[in-house]
C-alpha cells in the first residue's frame, strides 16, 4: 500500500526532494547535444519558468496548459514548472496536426500553451479560440525562455492536494475521438513507487534512455517521472529511433533503455553489423507498447546477454502495471502484477475465468482511469476494475500471457485465432522484420488470416517461401491464406500499430 501526504506536489517532490536528499551537483538531465543540466540547473530554469507562468502568463492552479514540443530538457522543465505552478499539464505529441490539437484543446479546455518554436505553427494554424500561445527555444523578448531568464530563481510550489489532477493525457487508442485521461499529483509518484522502485530498481548513477516521446506516458515516466525520483540521469533526444539510440547509448553511458519490440529488432539488426557501438553499460531494457515476441526476447539475449524486462501499461493507468524483473522473467509472458496492482482474467460479465483460459485482463492499483467527459468511462471501469481492451491468459503461477487486444481476434471457420500467435511464428523466419495479422471478412469462413509482413532489407519477397515455412510453425488453421509485403506498417505517431488499417479494404 502506497501513502501519500494529503497535501502532494509531484513536482516539489520529483525535484526539490530529491536536490535535499542528494545535492545539487549531480546530473539531471543530458541532451544529444552533449549539454548536462544537473539537478542545481534544473531546478533553476524550472522555478523562473514556473514564475512566468504565474507572474506574467497568470495560469492559476488547476488551469490546463497544453505542452509541446520535441523531447529536450526544456520540454521537460516546463512539465515540472506546470507540475509546480498547481497547474494541470496536457501533454501532446510534437507530430499532432492542427485538428488533433484542436480536439484535444477543446475536450481539455486548454487556456495555455508552451510550445517549442519550431513546431508553433501547426498550433497557431489550428486558431484554438481563446488560446494563449507561449514558445520556447525561439528568438525574442516574449520567448518564454527570455521572459525566464529575467525572474528569481527560486519558486516555492504551490500547495496541491495528492488527488489535485496534475497531467491530462490523451489517448485515441489505435482509433476514434481521443479521450482525455485525468492523474492526480499521487498518480505521479505512485507509478515510480511501483514498477520502477520494484521492477527497474534504479540508483542515482543510472542514465534513462528511449524512444517514447514525453506525450505518451511511457515517455514521460521513464524518461523523466523514473530517473528524477531516484536521483538518476535522464538522456533526452530529440531524435530516438533505433539508429540513434543505439550510438547514444554508448556515447553517454546508457543504462536503462525504454523501447518498444519493434526497435529492439530493428537495433539487432544494427549489432549484427561490424563496428556496431558498444552498449553494454546497458543493465534494464524495457518493452511495452506492444507485446514482445519470445523470438525478439531471445534474440536480444543471446546478442547482449540482458533479459528484457517486458511490461503492458496504458495511458488510462499512466504506466506499467504487469511486469516482471531478473530471474522472474518468463520470455513469451507479461510478468506478474508490479506490486502495488492486481490484475485478473474475466469473462464479459467481470467474473473470473480459470487459469488458462483466455478472457478479458482487468486490473486495480494505485491509479486508476479517469477519462474527462467521456461516457466511454463506462466501459474502461467495470465492477471497479478498469478493463483494458486486452486478452490475456494467467497461468498457475500467476504469469500473465498476452493473446490478443479482445478487438484483434480472428475467427476463421469457427477457429479462435490469436492475431499476435501467428505473428509470432512469422517472426522466426529471418527474412521477417515486422509483421501484423488480420482477420478478413470473408463469405466462406467469415474472416481469414491475412499477414502483412515488412521483409528485412535485401532479402526476397516470395510469398510461397512464407507459406511454405509457415506450415511447419502452425496448425493449418491459423495460417496466413494471404501474405501481403509492405515497406512499413501503418502505425499511430506513438508506434502503436493501426491494425483496423489493415482490415479496411483497399490499399494500405
Ligand atoms: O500504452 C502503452 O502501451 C503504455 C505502455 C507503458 C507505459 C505507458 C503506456 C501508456
Amino acid at each position: 500500500e502506497l501513502h501519500y501526504a494529503d497535501r502532494l506536489n509531484c513536482g516539489a517532490e520529483l525535484l526539490d526532494r530529491t536536490v535535499e536528499r542528494l545535492g545539487a551537483d549531480r546530473p539531471a538531465f543530458r541532451a544529444g547535444s552533449g549539454d548536462v543540466w544537473t539537478y542545481g540547473e534544473l531546478q533553476r530554469h524550472v522555478d523562473r519558468i514556473a514564475h512566468v507562468l504565474t507572474g506574467e502568463l497568470d495560469v492559476l492552479p488547476g488551469q490546463r496548459v497544453l505542452l509541446r514540443g520535441p523531447t529536450t530538457p526544456w520540454l521537460a522543465a516546463c512539465w515540472l514548472a506546470v507540475m509546480k505552478a498547481g497547474a494541470v499539464a496536457v501533454t501532446v505529441l510534437a507530430q499532432q496536426r492542427s485538428h488533433e490539437l484542436a480536439t484535444m484543446c477543446e475536450i481539455a479546455e486548454v487556456r495555455h500553451a508552451l510550445c517549442d518554436a519550431r513546431v508553433v505553427d501547426d498550433l497557431v494554424k489550428a486558431g484554438i479560440p481563446g488560446l494563449a500561445v507561449t514558445t520556447f527555444g525561439g528568438d525574442g523578448d516574449d520567448d518564454l525562455l527570455a521572459r525566464a531568464a529575467r525572474q528569481p530563481d527560486v519558486y516555492e510550489a504551490v500547495d496541491t492536494a495528492a488527488d489535485d489532477v496534475a497531467l491530462i493525457a490523451f489517448t485515441s487508442g489505435t482509433t476514434g475521438r481521443p479521450k482525455g485521461c485525468m492523474h492526480f499529483h499521487s498518480d505521479v509518484l505512485a507509478i515510480a513507487d511501483t514498477f520502477a522502485r520494484h521492477v527497474l530498481k534504479p540508483g542515482p548513477d543510472d542514465v534513462f534512455a528511449g524512444s517514447p516521446p514525453l506525450g505518451f506516458t511511457f515517455g514521460l515516466g521513464g524518461l523523466v517521472i523514473f530517473p528524477l525520483r531516484f536521483g538518476a540521469s535522464s538522456l533526452l533526444l530529440e531524435q530516438a529511433g533505433p539508429k540513434q539510440l543505439l550510438p547514444a547509448i554508448a556515447e553517454h553511458g546508457v543504462t536503462v533503455l525504454f523501447t518498444a519490440p519493434t526497435a529492439y529488432r530493428v537495433m539487432l539488426d544494427e549489432l549484427r553489423e561490424p563496428g556496431a557501438p558498444d552498449v553494454s553499460t546497458l543493465r534494464r531494457c524495457v518493452s511495452a507498447g506492444e507485446n514482445l515476441p519470445a523470438a525478439t526476447w531471445q534474440a536480444w539475449h543471446e546478442r547482449t546477454a540482458l533479459r528484457i524486462i517486458n511490461g503492458i501499461g496504458a495511458t488510462e493507468l499512466l504506466h506499467i502495471f504487469i511486469s516482471a524483473a531478473d530471474e522472474a522473467i518468463r520470455p513469451g509472458t507479461t510478468g506478474r502484477p508490479v506490486p502495488g496492482w492486481h490484475a485478473r482474467v474475466v469473462d464479459d460479465s467481470g467474473a473470473p475465468v480459470p487459469d488458462g483460459e483466455p478472457g478479458l485482463l482487468a486490473v486495480r492499483g494505485p491509479v486508476g482511469c479517469r477519462y474527462l467527459g467521456d461516457d466511454r468511462q463506462l466501459q474502461y471501469v467495470r465492477h471497479g476494475w478498469n478493463v483494458t481492451g486486452d486478452t490475456y491468459v494467467r497461468d498457475a503461477d500467476g504469469y500473465f500471457t498476452y493473446v490478443a487486444r479482445a478487438d484483434d481476434m480472428i475467427i476463421s471457420a469457427g477457429y479462435n485465432i490469436a492475431g499476435p500467435e501467428v505473428e509470432e511464428a512469422l517472426l522466426r523466419h529471418p527474412d521477417v522484420l515486422e509483421t501484423a495479422v488480420v482477420g478478413r471478412p470473408d463469405e466462406l469462413r467469415g474472416q481469414t488470416v491475412v499477414a502483412y509482413v515488412v521483409p528485412r532489407p535485401g532479402t526476397e519477397r516470395d510469398p510461397d517461401r512464407l507459406r511454405e515455412f509457415m506450415k511447419g510453425e502452425l496448425v493449418p488453421y491459423k495460417c496466413p491464406r494471404e501474405i501481403v509485403f509492405l515497406d512499413a506498417l501503418p502505425r499511430t505517431a506513438t508506434g502503436k500499430l493501426q491494425r483496423f488499417r489493415l482490415r479496411e479494404p483497399g490499399p494500405v
